[in-house]
């Protein structure tokens, strides 16, 4: 049954002719060495499993090449036909690898090759992922390495398996039963990652127990290690910085006790024993209630070499997160993270790395990039994305979130004059970094589909994709994905491209358009709640964010307001603090505005919020009839339960559209613009 399950991993026969010209190509595998290495094995049994799907007819194994419609997987060390080759694998560092058809002995064939097993298998799914998306492999010659090396997902999963902002079920990690029950989906979870190039995973939630940090549960953390490691993929722990405390029955955890170094130490050689190749730690620090090194009057750079010197001899690395905001302080939110973390560049130690979310506020629908990117040249900074659609309409909303990530990597920070985007901090290249990462917040789940719909599984899939190649456009990896996931019809591709293409701005008009940001419903953050003013952290209202009064709307952090705006180089602070030059996606992040403010299509800005409201209502139902009219090209299964997402999603863009204009009528006292939908 179609029931989503397996993801990019779909290898159902292909069109007849196509299956046609694919077979003389690959009618054998060659795999030198498979019997003793466990990534070599997961390679054969993927391309076995995948060209026998995809080309209804399984390939011949053979231990040397016998004839014509070779695939040949090979290092130069384990083959003497690659070696024979010469290939230029040089730049092609760990993870690389290249794909090229050639002629070896009298035989034509496909070489995939890389320095390393993990190059192979990288190059593997890659070779399927052609297959997949109807590409030739008539002289193929794809060369290819990660742009960033630790590609991660953040599990935010707790050890009772609830998930913190998951909205697919429970955790997929069956804490119970392990480490003795080894669920299947758990390789399958691995296959699903080194499809996409991802290399790590983080399998607890940043608000962390100490718990997981305990023998029973490196236990059952090193019996997932086990089943990633053949996949290339590594496990990192979210480590709760007052664990010393908690499980090690120290009195402080305070980084300068020599104590809870010792502690740290020690912990870290019991992980190691436990997993050899544990990635490290991700740290929630003095955020939101966690403990940190600020309770012992240290700041971040002190925390985060606490545990980094643990790590070191190991070779773990600690991701420290910048998403902090303190109670009681007046600064402006968006600020306060730039202000901790800047003036401690170079004070952390080389194997730390500063993981920042795309935003300064909060996975809203949208944000300027933030403004610590660029601004901490001494320090390597991670980026950290949400996958899981907290913000967003949870699972039920369709939210493609590739043209978010691909304008938040495109940005331009001008740190190092123009050219310096958001992409070339995190890749390292912009300021000579070579320990680089970026993480997603899993949306993934136990529920069949993973990911809770369809079109969900396309921002894991696009997460990793873009990981591996920043560069990556939104458009064509969203086009690959849709090959994969229903097929190459052109109708559908046509159709399903716009509908992707679009539903992340529908979101953003339909919930906070023009810059507004956190108008979401307390606690939860599902539905409209922009008239909350009454939380006791100031700073978690939406009317906080939007201040909207009888003359406007907006948040000012011009030089005459919160002066945000200098947290970013002088040519982007000058576009961003002016109303003209800022654009209309963020002009009321960085503007108060008057409501009669004149906008550039003519409407003022009472008129013109109604508009976008509106706009993001037509979208959603667009996306509706749009899928509708795909119909006859798609599975019932998938058909059906998409068509009733996108149902929630038109009626609730309604709902969303109707109490904001609704509340900021009752604010406003204007008039609802001639023409414009009335509310039901
Ligand atoms: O987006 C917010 C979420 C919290 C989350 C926090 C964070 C894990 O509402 O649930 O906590 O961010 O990123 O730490």
């Amino acid at each position: 049954a179609e029931d989503g399950y397996d993801l990019w991993l779909r290898y159902p026969p292909l069109e007849k002719d196509i299956r046609d010209q694919y077979r003389p190509q690959l009618q054998r595998l060659v795999i030198p060495k498979s019997e003793q290495s466990p990534t070599l094995k997961a390679i054969e049994r993927e391309l076995v499993r995948g060209v026998g799907g995809l080309l209804e007819r399984r390939p011949v194994i053979e231990e040397r090449i016998s004839g014509d419609g070779f695939v040949l997987v090979a290092t130069p060390q384990s083959s003497r036909d690659v070696r024979a080759q010469n290939f230029p694998l040089k730049a092609l560092g760990e993870e690389g690898y290249l794909i090229r058809a050639t002629t070896i002995r009298g035989h034509k064939g496909t070489v995939v090759t890389a320095n390393s097993e993990r190059g192979l298998l990288y190059g593997s799914f890659h070779l399927l992922r052609l297959l997949q998306t109807r590409s030739a492999l008539e002289g193929v010659n794809i060369e290819t390495r990660p742009q960033i090396g630790l590609r991660v997902l953040n599990h935010w999963d707790n050890l009772d398996r609830s998930v913190e902002r998951g909205y697919a079920g429970q955790s997929i990690w069956d804490w119970w039963n392990l480490p003795d029950i080894l669920d299947p989906r758990y390789t399958d979870y691995a296959r699903a990652n080194a499809a996409i190039g991802v290399n790590g995973t983080v399998l607890n939630n940043v608000n962390a127990s100490a718990d997981s940090l305990t023998p029973r549960y490196l236990a059952k953390a090193a019996a997932l290690a086990d089943v990633f490691r053949p996949y290339g993929i590594r496990v990192y722990l979210s480590a709760r910085f007052s664990a010393p405390v908690e499980i090690g029955g120290l009195d402080t955890a305070d980084p300068k006790s020599s104590a809870v170094q010792r502690w740290w130490n020690e912990k870290a050689e019991e992980i190691y024993r436990y997993i050899p190749d544990f990635g490290g730690f991700l740290v929630k620090a003095n955020s939101e209630g966690q403990p940190g090194p600020q309770d012992y009057g240290r700041n971040h750079a002190e925390g985060a070499n606490l545990l980094a010197r643990a790590l070191k001899p190991h070779g773990g690395v600690v991701m420290w997160r910048a998403f902090v905001y303190q109670q009681d302080n007046p600064e402006d939110r968006a600020k306060q993270a730039y202000s901790d973390f800047v003036p401690l560049d170079g004070q952390f130690d080389d194997n730390v790395i500063v993981q920042v979310k795309n935003g300064p506020i909060d996975f809203q629908p949208r944000e300027p990039f933030h403004p610590m990117f660029g601004a901490m040249p001494k320090t390597p900074l991670m980026m950290e994305f949400q996958i899981t659609k907290e913000y967003l309409g949870f699972a039920s909303h369709l939210a493609y979130l590739g043209p978010m990530y691909e304008e938040v990597l495109r940005a331009d920070t001008f740190a190092a004059g123009p050219g310096s985007t958001v992409a070339k901090v995190i890749d390292g290249s912009l300021h000579g970094h070579r320990l680089t990462g970026i993480a997603g917040v899993a949306n993934i789940g136990s529920d069949r589909d993973w990911s809770g719909s369809t079109f969900n599984q396309a921002n894991w899939y696009v997460f990793g994709r873009m990981a591996w190649d920043p560069r990556l456009s939104a458009e064509e990896v969203a086009r690959d994905w849709l090959k994969i996931t229903f097929s190459d019809n052109p109708v559908l591709l046509e159709t399903g491209l716009d509908m992707m293409l679009a539903s992340h701005q529908a979101v953003v008009d339909y919930m906070t358009p023009l810059g507004l940001a956190h108008l979401m419903a307390t606690g939860h953050h599902y539905g409209p709640g922009p008239w909350v003013s009454d939380l006791a952290r100031p700073e978690w209202n939406p009317a906080y964010y939007h201040r909207a009064d009888k003359y406007g709307i907006g948040f000012d952090r011009t030089r005459e307001g919160s002066n945000a705006v200098a947290q970013y180089a002088p040519a982007v602070a000058a576009r961003f603090a002016s109303r003209n030059d800022v654009g209309d996606g963020l002009l009321l992040w960085f503007h108060h505005l008057p409501w009669d403010h004149p906008m550039p299509s003519g409407r003022d800005l009472w008129q013109e919020l109604v508009h976008r409201y509106d706009r993001g209502v037509a979208s959603a139902q667009a996306l509706q009839n749009q899928w509708r009219s795909l119909e006859p090209l798609i599975d019932p299964e998938r058909f059906d339960k998409t068509a009733r997402l996108l149902a929630v999603q038109a009626r609730e863009a309604k709902w969303w559209r109707d109490a904001s204009i609704a509340y900021f009528q009752s604010v406003s006292k204007r008039e609802l613009p001639r023409g414009s939908a009335k509310p039901e």
